[in-house]
């Protein structure tokens, strides 16, 4: 069978991550005798519709999260116009469908789409690739019958080994566009960072995650030796100088740390890198081993300064804990990221401050602070809709942005005012700590000379800065300028 999987993005300044999810099925299918094409697309871009429909495959599957549903149909109503596609079996993938299936089938693009894959996509895409694409028996699948009845083939299994599957084959996108600053490791400027995964799983349950939905609550770990293969790979292929490990909690398993960090400094080149942990899952011995093997930077999901909060979104943390874990991981040297969230369920100001306080005290080397989100699939999406919190009853339009940085979703605590106020004096708090300093320094040198050859982009960007209250508004037109400048594809403007 020949199946092309495409994900659509905004361009934005996070694109340094390539989309590992159809990388990763499209690849599986190629190792079990299938044609893929991986469309990698940033908004605006049209050509790829021409290359699929060269390719004439018998299945086209979009990649989407929620802050991409509105982009994403917009393609494929696009494609569905004209006679073009009409033998073709259209499908979604990802998390916003399986957080919302009979959702997605009835109201994204006019209720078009043949059928939705929930969760995790490797067995269920290749069961429909063996059987030509008879979809209507298969596990994970949902869709809507003759007599126009939701239908879902609940899930039963997970893919055990995680280590059977292909390493992603990032030849089928132009990854070279991936390599280049920010880079992964935030507050750090890079230029070969690219991230990847070694676990899937997390067993805790905040309740504004949806995590777990797709990969379930038991972690599902790859062997040291695939995961070493992989970043083999990627030296010898795309000479990266570092790597992001995106895993839910990469720290979790100790002895698994010690054998896989014990052959990644045996790696042919030193690579630099960063990892994502909960507060609660360092001590001084892991924390000792990530030192002894140069980790430069952990991020924490933080999410707020308040133990009563903090208690509320399940995150079973204390602001003890955290101040105790970001003391220790500077003392030994390693620099941290911590991201928080304004406007959680029931905050008030009282909590709000707190948040403010413990950002101050624990001075992470790089903050970020979002509007908390109720993401489909999350106890606070059911929250949300129990209570009615939503600021406008509309649908998934581009409001759910993926910066979450203009538009509060909810007013779940706060009022809309408050949670603004808030979200920006914490955020403008740690502008200096996020992106002045010495590492930075050159690249900054840079975008301000963009800035000066580009006085239109600086006037925009000032003016976003006022008008939205946010020093990042510099930042990121800034980084922005830098990619149109220098990367090899040119982000188009829509
Ligand atoms: C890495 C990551 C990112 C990366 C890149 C995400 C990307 N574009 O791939 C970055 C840092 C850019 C990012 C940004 C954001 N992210 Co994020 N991210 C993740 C994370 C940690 C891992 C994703 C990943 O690569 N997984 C590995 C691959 C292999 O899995 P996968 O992509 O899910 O693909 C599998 C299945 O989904 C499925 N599949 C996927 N696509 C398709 C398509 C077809 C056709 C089929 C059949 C199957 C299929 O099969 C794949 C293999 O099994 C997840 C958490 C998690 N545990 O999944 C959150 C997560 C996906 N992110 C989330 C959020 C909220 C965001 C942001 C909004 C955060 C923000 N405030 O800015 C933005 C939005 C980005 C956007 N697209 O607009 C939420 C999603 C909520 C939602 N309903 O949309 C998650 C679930 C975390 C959470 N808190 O709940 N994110
Ligand atoms: S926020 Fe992090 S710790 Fe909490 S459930 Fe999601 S992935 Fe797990």
């Amino acid at each position: 069978m020949k199946a092309s999987f495409v994900m659509i993005r905004e361009v934005d300044v996070t694109n340094t991550y390539p989309p590992l999810g159809i990388l990763t099925i499209g690849t599986y299918l190629d190792s079990e005798g299938h044609e893929t094409t991986v469309h990698d697309v940033l908004a605006g871009e049209e050509d790829f519709i021409e290359e699929i429909a060269r390719f004439q495959p018998d299945m086209i599957g979009f990649s989407m999260q929620t802050p991409q549903y509105a982009i994403t149909e917009e393609y494929f109503l696009k494609m569905k116009q004209g006679t073009r596609f009409k033998d073709t079996l259209f499908c979604v993938g990802g998390i916003h469908g399986t957080a919302m299936p009979e959702e997605t089938l009835r109201n994204f693009g006019n209720g078009k789409l043949d059928f939705v894959v929930c969760g995790e996509g490797e067995i269920t895409i290749l069961e429909i690739a063996n059987q030509n694409g008879e979809f209507r028996n298969v596990e994970g699948v949902a869709y809507l019958n003759e007599l126009d009845m939701f239908v879902f083939n609940p899930r039963k299994k997970f893919v055990e080994d995680l280590s059977s599957l292909p390493i992603p084959n990032r030849e089928k996108i132009d990854f070279q566009s991936y390599l280049l600053p920010p880079g992964m490791i935030r507050g750090k400027i890079l230029q070969r960072v690219t991230p990847v995964m070694t676990s899937r799983g997390c067993p805790w349950n905040c309740t504004f995650c949806c995590g777990s939905l797709m990969f379930s609550r038991k972690v599902r770990r790859r062997s040291v030796a695939h995961c070493i293969e992989e970043l083999n790979e990627l030296i010898a292929k795309w000479d990266i100088d570092g790597v992001m490990f995106m895993d839910d909690i990469f720290t979790l398993n100790k002895s698994w740390l010690k054998k896989f960090l014990a052959e990644f400094v045996r790696l042919p080149k030193k690579l630099e890198w960063g990892c994502a942990s909960r507060v609660d899952t360092l001590d001084d011995e892991t924390l000792g081993l990530l030192k002894k093997y140069n980790c430069s930077q952990v991020e924490f999901g933080v999410e707020s300064g308040s133990n009563r909060i903090l208690k509320l979104i399940n995150k079973k943390i204390t602001q003890n804990q955290i101040f105790e874990i970001f003391d220790k991981t500077h003392a030994v040297g390693i620099r941290t990221g911590a991201s928080f969230q304004v406007g959680h369920p029931y905050e008030t100001i009282d909590d709000v401050k707190e948040t403010y306080k413990v950002v101050q005290r624990i001075k992470s080397d790089y903050t970020v602070v979002f509007f908390s989100t109720p993401f489909p699939g999350s106890k606070f999406y059911d929250l949300s809709v129990e209570n009615d919190w939503f600021v406008e009853n509309d649908s998934f339009d581009n409001k759910w942005t993926i910066r979450q940085s203009e538009y509060p979703i909810v007013e779940a605590g706060l009022t809309l005012e408050e949670a603004k106020y808030w979200r920006n004096k914490i955020q403008n708090s740690v502008w200096q700590r996020n992106y002045i300093n010495w590492a930075n320094l050159r690249f900054a040198a840079t975008i301000g000379l963009f800035y000066m050859l580009n006085p239109k982009r600086l006037f925009f960007a000032i003016g976003r800065t006022f008008k939205n209250k946010r020093l990042d508004e510099l930042v990121e037109v800034g980084l922005n300028l830098y990619l149109e400048q220098t990367a090899k594809r040119q982000p188009k403007q829509r």
